[in-house]
């Protein structure tokens, strides 16, 4: 068989039956090869889009991401993408064309030559756990296993297999073997001195906190989450890309942490005595870069940490317990050893009262916001009245601004793999075609996409793919004619909005006109400007099981309401002023929005 045949049977092997991407001269072979195999290729008018929707839906199915595309300009394309997903960690095969392999030292056309010859995986370096360029068919039979392990193992992340095209058409003679050589019994629970230890602390806690991150969605441990809690009666916070892991109406709930976290959060996590992270390497957002005035205080809060990448204990807090370890496996058996068990000092009747109080003091801060009439719309009651209208398993698929940092802080999931956002790049233009392999994913499930003018704009081919597959997403957009999210930064520092509104020469706003723009892509399509007819309108938006385009006319000058901190405040207040000696302000920040991205 080809080399792309073997490609395509390796894949069927690993239960593969969606490929995205898009096509060139270069990997046209493996196209083919998928179309004889049954897998079904995905094909996007941009390999950005290709790579966003893979990694959605590996996201919500849990089944791995595969990319193919065409070699220089095609990997450049995707690139976004690729990493967006490598920093969220989802496990992403990129298999790429290249130039024929003979004509490697000649510099071919579309090859990249500068340091080397047909080079251009070397871009992919620093984003990929590996890269591989197969120059002979049969380095396939060992490399195909290798990458797919890699790519799904240990830390999961992206891989590359760089194919020049005449290997794809090589013949190869050997057997496609891959999951017979991984670990089949891959999860590893950690140590059970440190699971002993990590009981001790929590049973001794007086103010304990569970602090939630992806490795709980990644390793599917939500169940074991829920249980330890309801166990030991622990409030559990995530991060924003943990959101979902447990279930924000739950009277343990505390929702999400730091920059843009709620305040229930913020709070409960800063007095705890005892914080029980899994699945998470504190991040910066998270962690309200970290300032114990706002988010977490270690120490004096002590640390048990679960995560399965040694690297990720203690990289920003020291721990008293670090357990590496599978957060499934090691979650039960952590609940095997307490069960039966009391915390010592638990008063968790005056505990959850209190923190009812908190709760009920956040919704009263948001209220305002999110009952607002004004025209155009508060993007708080966009996210209020979406609550409203939206299934509980729906899955919301954000991209940056409001639709992120508000959806995360105002919008409660209750379900793993409900909130769907590239948390490690924030990259603009994610959501539209992520939305859409989250509804390949998905197809029962409603897929709502959250997104701006300046993001959905930015990518406005992917609506082609949902049309030709008949994919139903419906895409909200917040349109407010500007980068709004840059725009509150400009102001609020620079004193001005220049370079990020959408205007005509004259000034005037300027957009192309939505309605018009859906019709001529065959999409169903809406209007609101009246926040009296949003919750009217998202109804029926959501009903129609058809590819949806809902425009929200929507404020522009309403900055997240901030709970946590975030340090660039403390140096962009100056703005590009004259320099002074005055000294600078240790938490200038706290007098200023702090700006969302
Ligand atoms: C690819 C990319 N480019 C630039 C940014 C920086 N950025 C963050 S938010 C934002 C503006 C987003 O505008 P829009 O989609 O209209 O949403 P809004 O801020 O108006 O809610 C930009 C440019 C980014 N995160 N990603
Ligand atoms: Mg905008």
């Amino acid at each position: 068989m080809t080399g792309a045949m073997f490609i395509a049977e390796c894949l069927k092997q690993e239960g593969v039956t969606k490929v995205f991407g898009q096509c060139g001269h270069t990997n046209y072979a493996l196209i083919d090869a998928c179309r004889l195999h049954g897998i079904e290729y995905v094909s996007f008018r941009h390999e950005q889009m290709a790579a966003h929707a893979a990694d959605a839906y590996f996201r919500v199915s849990h089944k791995l991401a595969v990319l193919n595309v065409h070699l220089s300009p095609g990997m450049t394309n995707a690139l976004t993408g690729v990493v967006s997903a490598a920093a969220d960690c989802t496990p992403m095969l990129v298999i790429c064309g290249n130039t024929p392999a003979y004509n490697h030292a000649r510099e071919p056309h579309q090859g990249i030559r500068f340091h080397a010859d047909a080079s251009q995986g070397d871009i992919y370096r620093p984003i990929c756990k590996r890269v591989w360029r197969v120059d002979d068919v049969n380095l396939l039979a060992d490399v195909m296993p290798r990458a797919l392990n890699l790519a799904q193992t240990g830390r999961p992340g992206a891989v590359l297999i760089d194919v020049p095209m005449d290997v794809f058409s090589a013949h190869i003679n050997a057997e496609a073997v891959t999951v017979a050589r991984r670990p089949s019994h891959g999860r590893a629970v950690g140590s059970s001195a440190g699971i002993a230890e990590a009981a001790c602390l929590l049973l001794a806690a007086a103010k304990p906190v569970i602090f939630a991150g992806n490795g709980v969605l990644l390793s599917e441990a939500s169940e074991e989450l829920k249980e330890l809690a309801e166990l030991m009666q622990i409030p559990v916070a995530t991060t924003l890309m943990g959101k979902g892991a447990f279930p924000e109406q739950h009277a343990l709930a505390l929702g999400t942490t730091g920059i843009w976290g709620t305040r229930v959060a913020n709070e409960t996590t800063k007095e705890a005595d005892v914080i029980l992270a899994i699945g998470t390497g504190f991040g910066e957002a998270d962690c309200s870069s970290w300032n114990p005035a706002y988010t977490f205080a270690i120490p004096p809060s002590r640390v048990i940490q679960i995560d399965s990448d040694p690297q990720e204990i203690g990289k920003i807090y020291p721990v008293e317990v670090g357990i590496v370890g599978d957060a499934r496996d090691t979650l039960r058996e952590l609940i095997e050893r307490l069960r039966g068990e009391k915390r010592l000092t638990a008063d968790s009747g005056a505990r959850m009262r209190e923190l009812d109080r908190r709760k009920q003091a956040w919704n009263a801060e948001l209220v305002a916001s999110q009952s607002n009439d004004d025209r155009p719309i508060h993007p708080a009651r966009l996210l209020a009245e979406l609550s409203k209208a939206a299934p509980a398993d729906a899955i919301y698929v954000t991209d940056v601004g409001w639709n992120k940092n508000g959806a995360g802080q105002q919008l409660k999931c209750s379900k793993p793999g409900t909130f769907i956002t590239a948390g490690g790049m924030a990259t603009m233009g994610f959501s539209p075609a992520a939305a859409i392999g989250a509804k390949i994913a998905a197809p029962d499930r409603k897929v709502i996409c959250l997104v701006g003018d300046g993001g959905f704009l930015s990518v406005l081919g992917a609506l082609t793919t949902a049309v030709e597959l008949d994919v139903p997403v419906l895409w909200v957009l917040f349109n407010n004619f500007c980068f709004s999210t840059i725009r509150s930064v400009g102001s609020k520092y620079f004193k001005n909005t220049y370079g990020t509104e959408f205007t005509k020469p004259d000034g005037t706003p300027y957009n192309p006109d939505f309605m018009l723009l859906a019709k001529s892509f065959a999409i169903e399509s809406a209007l609101v400007a009246e926040p009296s007819e949003l919750g009217a309108a998202l109804e029926k938006a959501i009903k129609a099981d058809v590819p949806y385009l809902l425009e929200v006319r929507t404020r522009a000058d309403v900055p997240m309401p901030r709970t946590g901190y975030w340090d660039i405040a403390d140096f962009l207040v100056g703005g590009n002023g004259p320099a002074d000696d005055t000294p600078s302000q240790s938490h200038a920040a706290d007098e200023i929005e702090t700006p969302v991205a």
